[in-house]
């Protein structure tokens, strides 16, 4: 063995630790749990089979220029050497932006961009020094609605975690964690075992979800089966509730909060009986869970992708807040607080709405560098002629957003289309210009995205394991030399860690410090729950927003009303879409990685409930097909009947069309985002989220 690294997993949240072991050759790794990590947490098959994607055959190794003129065909490409390919976008960019402005240029930057420290900061600073507004990115299709909620309750977008080590209640909406191992939070992966541990320490975790998952089991706890997209009026009514039997934390809100009374109006416009043929939930469930969640000594409430693509996740991730806070448990040990962070500053955000005119009228964002542009007005932006030029940076938009074909034909407008990716994805099929990255194994980095979210706050450095093969370059210097190319950056940070450094220094570290730490780790100190409301009360009046203005200003209100009367007028039949991850894929990149795509996890079939496809005559193991106004795919049948009857679901990131990535290619299975609703009307204003589930399908035979 030539030497052993002491590295991270940058896949998902847990950025758990590991060891590679790094061959005679230099180039050979294999990767083990680092066990001894002072912090910890077990690695899962994903991030220890990373060298499947490190090795894959398909990855880009140099960049590559388009030689066939439509974007439409399979992208034929040629190699061409760095400088040209950066000095031929870099001219390209800046004769757009002088014939069209700087809104002409479009950068959409995908989810793995946030576990890439010196890629996020410059993929940022690059939007900046653009100067474009249109920014878009994972976000719209993930949890934007989150971040839109916390500025508007606390004035900054501090977004809230469970104390799940100490909590007596969590009620755990729309999320698996125990595939998923928690968005927006970070915890150790333990394998579930610390759900488990709730039950065990006499306390309890309730799933609210149209599914059983795989997180719910007689060790951890039981689900309550709600309908899809239909969170927001339980949440109401659980408030509503809890005020009824007293619940409430008066001194907690006359010391910290402020317009609990228009809340509560709010919420009894939603009484238990009310909601009950709209959530499939009865008055006598939503009772019980209220007390309990007022007898738990530590009780929280943490909501994920599952509610937040629902349309209505502000006011989903409002509600659940607010419950937090106003009964006392925000800031307690066992509720919900703010982790201590490396730069543990909270800045107030701007209350007003960035606006940007654009051909289809006025859109708008709140927080200038997160909250990005709507995703699903992106089709149309390009059709109307104000986009020219798309960039993605370590995106798969073609594929993550709803409505992959109608990106694809607006793409056919666009004078420039560039990708920065690992592997030559469906997005990346359609460009001009593909540029090869590093991998995590091939770049130095830290753990950033855990800042201010862990449940053990650290902060480790890594080195690059290996050094990174062919002519791939890390995201950061792609788009610092496009940048200089095009006379926009006068810098010269070399090695990329400038602003990195700035924030370790508010913590008095430095990436030189960090090295000489074992597993180059500093543990961070908690500091105590309840200084929540001093870091991250930011509104002018220093008070938490029980009822934030800005939500009824946005319309969000009426037009829970308005879905609330929908819902109530659907069809006995009715089926919802809703998301489902699986640990064999991530997103849409596992895509390619022959060992998790072996028989039944070779394609993404539909699940549905036997009593749904008895009533439709279907069974199961045979093709149907899946439909709505959007678009249409087909699937084989699984009949899974831990889902709730009128729901159905599926798997994201299969259907890679037109890639060139081979097995993916081979068997590709369905995009589900093609029935995606994909109109400027179905984006929840705000949040710029887009409704990619709990949306209306219908299942047949394929004929
Ligand atoms: N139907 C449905 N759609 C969904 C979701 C859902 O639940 N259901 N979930 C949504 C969510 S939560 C998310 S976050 C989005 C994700 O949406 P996207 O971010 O658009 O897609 P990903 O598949 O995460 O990754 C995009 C690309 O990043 C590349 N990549 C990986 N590592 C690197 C790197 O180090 N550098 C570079 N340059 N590229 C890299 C991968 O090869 C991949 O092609 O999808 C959303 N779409
Ligand atoms: N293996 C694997 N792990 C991943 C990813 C992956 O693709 N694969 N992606 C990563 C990313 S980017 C993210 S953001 C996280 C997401 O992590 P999670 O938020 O845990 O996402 P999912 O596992 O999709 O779980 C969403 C759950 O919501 C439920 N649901 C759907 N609609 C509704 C609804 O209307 N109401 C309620 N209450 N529940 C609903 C679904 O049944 C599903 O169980 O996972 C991360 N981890
Ligand atoms: S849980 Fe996430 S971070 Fe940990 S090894 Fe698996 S994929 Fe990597
Ligand atoms: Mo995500």
């Amino acid at each position: 063995m030539e030497k052993q690294v002491r590295t991270f997993c940058r896949i998902c949240e847990p950025n758990c630790p590991l060891q590679a072991n790094v061959g005679e050759d230099g180039k050979t790794i294999a990767l083990e749990p680092d066990y001894d990590h002072p912090v910890g947490g077990v690695a899962c098959h994903k991030g220890l089979s990373y060298t499947d994607i490190h090795n894959d055959p398909d990855r880009l190794n140099q960049p590559l220029r388009r030689s066939n003129p439509s974007r439409n065909k399979n992208g034929e490409f040629e190699p061409v050497s760095w400088d040209e390919a950066t000095r031929d976008i870099a001219d390209k960019l800046k004769k757009i932006i002088a014939e069209h402005g700087p809104n002409s240029v479009a950068v959409f930057t995908g989810n793995p961009g946030v576990f890439n420290s010196r890629g996020m900061m410059y993929n940022g600073a690059f939007i900046r020094m653009l100067g474009t507004q249109m920014a878009f990115s994972a976000n719209t299709q993930d949890m934007s609605n989150r971040m839109v909620s916390a500025a508007a309750i606390y004035g900054t977008n501090a977004v809230m975690v469970p104390d799940l080590p100490n909590t007596e209640f969590l009620l755990c909406m729309g999320s698996n964690p125990k595939v998923s191992k928690w968005t927006v939070f970070v915890t150790k992966n333990d394998s579930g075992q610390s759900m488990a541990d709730i039950r065990d320490r006499g306390g309890k975790i309730l799933f609210v979800n149209p599914r059983v998952t795989e997180s719910s089991t007689s060790e951890t706890g039981d689900t309550l089966l709600i309908k899809p997209g239909a969170d927001v009026y339980f949440l109401a009514a659980l408030l509503h509730e809890i005020h009824k039997l007293d619940g409430l934390d008066n001194a907690a809100l006359e010391k910290w909060g402020t317009g609990i009374e228009s809340a509560l109006q709010f919420v009894a416009r939603y009484p238990a009986d009310r909601v009950s043929k709209v959530t499939g939930i009865s008055p006598e469930q939503i009772t019980a869970v209220a007390r309990d969640f007022i007898a738990a000594d530590g009780a929280g409430i943490y909501i994920s992708v599952g509610v937040n693509q629902g349309r209505q996740g502000v006011l989903a991730a409002w509600l659940a807040d607010l419950i937090v806070f106003a009964t006392g448990n925000l800031g307690k040990k066992g509720g919900m607080y703010k982790p201590t962070g490396l730069a543990d500053v909270h800045r107030p955000v701007p209350v007003d709405k960035i606006k940007v005119d654009t051909s289809i009228g006025e859109l708008s964002y709140t927080l200038p560098g997160v909250i990005p542009l709507p995703a699903a007005a992106l089709p149309d932006l390009i059709e109307a002629g104000d986009i020219k030029a798309l960039i993605s940076l370590s995106g798969n938009p073609v594929m993550s957003c709803g409505g992959e074909e109608k990106l694809r034909s607006a793409a056919q407008k666009l004078d420039l289309m560039v990708a920065v990716d690992i592997l030559p994805n469906a997005t990346a099929a359609m460009c001009d210009y593909v540029l090869p990255a590093t991998d995590f194994l091939e770049r130095a980095d830290i753990n950033f995205i855990g800042n201010g979210l862990q449940t053990e706050p650290y902060v480790q450095y890594t080195e690059a394991v290996v050094a990174p093969e062919y002519e791939r370059r890390h995201d950061y210097r792609i788009v610092l030399d496009i940048a200089k190319h095009m006379g926009l950056y006068p810098g010269d940070d070399q090695e990329g860690w400038e602003i990195i450094n700035q924030i370790l220094g508010m913590s008095d570290l430095s990436i030189d410090k960090l090295k000489v730490l074992p597993h180059q780790t500093r543990v961070i100190e908690q500091t105590p729950y309840d200084d929540v409301y001093d870091k991250c009360l930011k509104h002018e009046d220093g008070k938490l927003h029980c009822y934030p203005p800005e939500f009824e200003e946005a319309g969000l209100f009426d037009r829970c009303e308005a879905i609330f009367a929908d819902l109530q007028n659907e069809p006995d039949d009715a089926l919802k879409m809703i998301s489902m991850r699986t640990p064999y894929m991530h997103n849409t990149w596992f895509a390619n990685v022959k060992k998790f795509r072996r028989g039944a996890q070779s394609i993404n079939p539909l699940h549905m409930s036997s009593n749904d496809a008895k009533s439709r005559n279907l069974t199961n193991g045979e093709i149907v097909r899946i439909f709505n106004q959007y678009g249409e795919v087909q699937a084989k049948l699984r009949i899974d009947d831990g889902l709730r009857q009128g729901a159905v679901s599926m798997s994201h990131g299969y259907g890679a069309g037109r890639a060139s990535m081979r097995v993916a290619e081979s068997n590709p299975g369905a995009n589900a985002n093609r029935l995606a609703p994909n109109t400027l009307e179905t984006i929840e204003p705000l949040s710029n989220m887009s409704w990619i589930g709990a949306y209306p399908v219908k299942v047949e035979k394929a004929h």
